[in-house]
């Protein structure tokens, strides 16, 4: 790696696995270490239509970043990037839908990050997650653009399983990519610390595990492995049903790079 993007060490460490049930997996991960970048998407649609949309998404995305190489200084025009490679792969999947009939009504959610000097970008449409955990704590950063999450906003529900017991379904988006010609996404721009860890996955992982054992097992790379935490992780999820395709990146940030030019310390960002 020549010019790393970013002034800490960042290790990266992702996965994809079809489950148990499914018959197909329709999600996409890619990462890309050198541009420090990760995208995860869950795609939906019938036939194989949404492994179609989920490799559109995550390729058109990261094909763009590959185009145009930008200087990793300024955070906001990194967000503004992230903001248009998703717009773009929104509009490729929307009109791929609506050309070829055997791609009607495809979609796919995306969850992704691109970092810089001392901070990430974050992006996301639908109901693929964020998590961060840092001093123990883990906290889900993303919130789901799903009609449970809306119900719950706006009060109808105490909690998640007060819905869910209401019958309200897990399943319902209420946005993703490819089903208009313009899509509401949402990004923002975290800074990062050594010994951050920060989680991209599709509702697979999430879905099959409960938040605290999602952080016990991310709290085990301190002793083990990002590789070993990554492959625990998929394996309860199945171990727990692997009812959906499961997918999951990890970045671990690590110590700050002493050589690294307009670094945190050269250059205090001011973000959000
Ligand atoms: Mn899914």
């Amino acid at each position: 790696m020549s010019h790393p993007v970013s002034a800490f060490h960042l290790a990266y460490s992702w996965r994809s696995d079809r489950g148990r049930v499914r018959a197909q997996n329709e999600d996409a991960v890619i990462v890309e270490p050198d541009l420090g970048l990760v995208v995860v998407a869950d795609g939906v649609g019938g036939a194989n239509a949404g492994e179609v949309a989920s490799r559109l998404a995550t390729e058109t995305i990261v094909e763009r970043f590959h185009r145009q190489a930008m200087s990793r200084t300024d955070s906001e025009s990194i967000r503004l990037f992230v903001e248009a490679t998703i717009q773009e792969a929104n509009i490729i999947i929307w009109r791929q839908g609506k050309e070829a009939s055997e791609h009607t009504g495809m979609g796919t959610t995306i969850a992704m990050g691109a970092a810089g000097s001392d901070w990430l970008v974050l992006g996301h449409v639908g109901d693929s997650r964020i998590y961060r955990l840092r001093d123990g704590e883990l906290e889900q950063l993303s919130r789901d653009h799903s009609f449970i999450q809306e119900v719950i906003d706006q009060g109808f529900f105490a909690s998640r399983e007060d819905a869910r017991r209401y019958g309200i379904g897990e399943n319902i988006l209420t946005r993703a990519l490819g089903s208009a010609a313009v899509v509401e996404v949402a990004t923002q721009i975290i800074d990062l610390a050594t010994g951050d860890l920060l989680l991209f996955c599709s509702d697979g992982l999430n879905g099959m595990i409960a938040d605290d054992w999602m952080r016990e097992i991310l709290m085990s790379v301190a002793e083990n492995s990002l590789d070993a935490a990554a492959d625990a992780l998929i394996r309860i999820a199945n171990e727990q049903g692997g009812k959906d395709n499961i997918t999951l990146a990890l970045i671990q940030v690590g110590e700050q790079i002493k050589s690294h030019a307009g670094g945190a310390e050269g250059q205090r960002l001011d973000d959000d």
